[in-house]
């Protein structure tokens, strides 16, 4: 029998990231109570201690439940109910674990982030019965809303003289933090605590407060108005969680903040200015397809609408793209568009008109024109596409595309956007780049630059994950470019994984993170954009484990 009752699992995931944080406020968390001699016990499944099944469920929250979902149901990484894992067996899950797949999968062993004691633990944990973790509605929200600064106690104008549109918001991602970045001088401005395994970064309307949302589901709230920037808000809006928006339509700046929770799958609206909790909104219902109940559909991508005061809220497993009116989040109004599940990542076209959204289990993009408030088109492209934001460019034949590039395979799709004047190639894949392989996460380029930018930062390959392939716009035929970014920085030793490209403002120069273990030197990479040549490395201490990197700029604007 499986003993995970609600306390449990609140107390193991605390204590989790309490092990994964110290010296954060996560720290002063208890760990588990578990006596060590009770075993876990499911039919099928090889038996486990209570002290490894609940060390095996806090590897599984941290690294493994994103992909394939608390209740492992599956979505961007494979279904992993018992009935499959036992099926598979032992030494099968064991060496898929190790070695990771060309489809995405992390080499969680041979990367030495997991040891081989517990690849054993997890692949047995995996053929148990997923423990249901507790829900989270108002009142545990409330309990951890904290206004540290009270908008009439904030600046009315802005008190340093930092650069703040050339600002970047780094994500320090196992060290439950984020680094602010100076653009120009390349220095980091001040480091603040976030949430646990912090995950991404967006600027409000107004550029003046940036949002950070962890893992854990807390939403740091920093006004970059003061002399330096201070955390004015703090709130937990569920227990995992991926995403956060502002509201952006005209007159409604700065007014509403959304957070979309893996667990529970929920959604909550927040004011925008101080995070008080407002609206809770449950994703739970009905699939897309098949038209079957779901028990976790998980918030992915939002995005604000630029057309309507809407949010536009992509539910991964039931496929569906909600679109949230906050007009009067009273009387909340809510349209739901059939999409294709798993709805995932992405990001508007060069219009800002059209949301183009990966649908990553069905190999497609959603085209949602937020105008219209309707499905546009269903675009199929490569193996599991993974945009982030994507990348909008002119090209030469086909006019003005979006591009993403796969986790499950080396092509990059380019999908025409513009039914006006190429109307021929609007909403079809029109052609398709070879990359370095697949595992990639990001692509990117910018209004002012001739260069796409691909990351390749799951593939197996060291030489391919460290590395990235650059493509000139202008000459796509010709193929792409390799830039070692991994060997730039000078770092000899681990994983040192290359990820996610981000623009300056002025569009002249990409930063890359070059993303290792927790306990090894990571460093940012920056390259100079016209010329592909090493501009400026940047190392420092305190850079641990850099991943997603936000230029204010470009985030408040949507620029992609
Ligand atoms: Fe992300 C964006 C979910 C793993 C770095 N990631 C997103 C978004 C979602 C998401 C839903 C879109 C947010 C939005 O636009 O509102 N990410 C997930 C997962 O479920 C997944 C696959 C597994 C997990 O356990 O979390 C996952 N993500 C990762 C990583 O391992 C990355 C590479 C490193 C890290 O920091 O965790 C990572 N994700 C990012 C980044 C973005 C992102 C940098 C924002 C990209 C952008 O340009 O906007």
């Amino acid at each position: 029998m499986l003993i995970s009752t609600r306390k449990t699992f609140a107390l193991s995931l605390c204590s989790a990231l309490a092990l994964a944080l110290p010296g954060s406020a996560n720290a002063e968390q208890k760990p588990p109570t578990a006596t060590p001699a009770a075993m876990v016990t499911s039919p099928g499944a090889p038996d486990m201690s209570q002290t490894d099944f609940d060390a095996s469920k806090e590897i599984y929250f941290q690294r493994c439940a994103g992909c394939h979902g608390v209740l492992r149901k599956g979505a961007t990484g494979k279904p992993l109910t018992p009935d499959i894992t036992q099926a598979r067996g032992q030494a099968y899950l064991e060496a898929l674990i190790s070695y990771g797949s060309p489809a995405g999968m992390p080499n969680w062993g041979t990367s030495n982030a997991l040891s081989k004691a517990q690849i054993t633990r997890m692949a047995q944990f995996i053929q148990h019965t997923p423990p249901t973790p507790p829900e989270w509605g108002m009142a545990e929200t409330r309990k951890t809303w904290k206004l540290l600064v009270k908008p009439e106690d904030r600046p009315t104008r802005q008190l340093s003289s930092l650069n703040l549109q050339n600002l970047f918001s780094v994500t320090l991602r196992d060290d439950g933090k984020i680094a602010l970045i100076d653009g120009d001088s390349k220095q980091i401005v001040k480091v603040v605590e976030t949430g646990y395994a912090v995950h991404i970064s967006r600027i409000s309307a107004s550029g003046r407060y940036l949002l950070v949302i962890g893992r854990d589901a807390r939403i740091d709230m920093i006004d970059l108005w003061p002399k330096e920037p201070t955390k004015v808000a703090e709130v937990k809006i569920g227990i995992e969680a991926r995403s956060v928006e502002t509201s952006k339509f005209k007159s409604y700046e700065d007014k509403y903040t959304i957070a979309g929770a893996y667990w529970p799958p929920q959604f909550t609206i927040m004011d925008g200015e101080t995070l008080e909790p407002k609206q809770i909104v449950s994703t739970r219902g009905m699939t897309v397809d098949k038209q079957e109940y779901h028990p976790e559909p998980r918030v992915a991508a939002i995005i604000a609408s630029h057309e309507w005061p809407e949010f536009i809220v992509n539910v991964k497993e039931t496929g569906k793209v909600m679109l949230v009116s906050y007009q009067d989040i009273k009387n909340l109004t809510i349209t739901s568009i059939d999409a294709a599940p798993f709805l995932h990542d992405g990001g508007w076209d060069s219009s800002h008109r059209y949301f183009m959204t990966a649908a990553n289990n069905s190999n497609k993009v959603a085209v949602i024109d937020s105008k219209e408030r309707r499905l546009t088109a269903l675009v199929d492209v490569g193996k599991t596409p993974h945009p982030g934001r994507g990348a909008n460019f002119v090209h030469p034949q086909y006019g003005p595309v979006w591009a993403t590039s796969h986790l499950g395979d080396a092509g990059i799709s380019m999908i025409g956007t513009d039914p006006l004047k190429h109307p021929q190639y609007a909403w079809k894949q029109v052609g398709s780049l070879k990359g370095q392989g697949g595992g990639s996460l990001f692509i990117k380029t910018h209004p002012a630059s001739r260069h796409l930018y691909v990351d390749t930062t799951f593939n197996p390959d060291p030489k391919i994950s460290q590395s990235v392939a650059v493509f000139d716009i202008d000459k796509l035929d010709a193929g792409y470019k390799v830039l070692p970014i991994a060997e730039y920085s000078g770092i000899k030793q681990g994983a040192l994984r290359v990820v996610q490209p981000e623009y300056n403002k002025a569009g002249d120069e990409v930063w890359f993170s070059v993303w290792n273990g927790q306990t090894e030197e990571s460093a940012l990479v920056v390259i100079d954009d016209k010329t592909l040549a090493l501009k400026q490395v940047i190392k420092d201490k305190r850079l641990i484990t850099p991943t997603g990197k936000f230029n204010v700029y470009n985030t408040q604007n949507d620029i992609y």
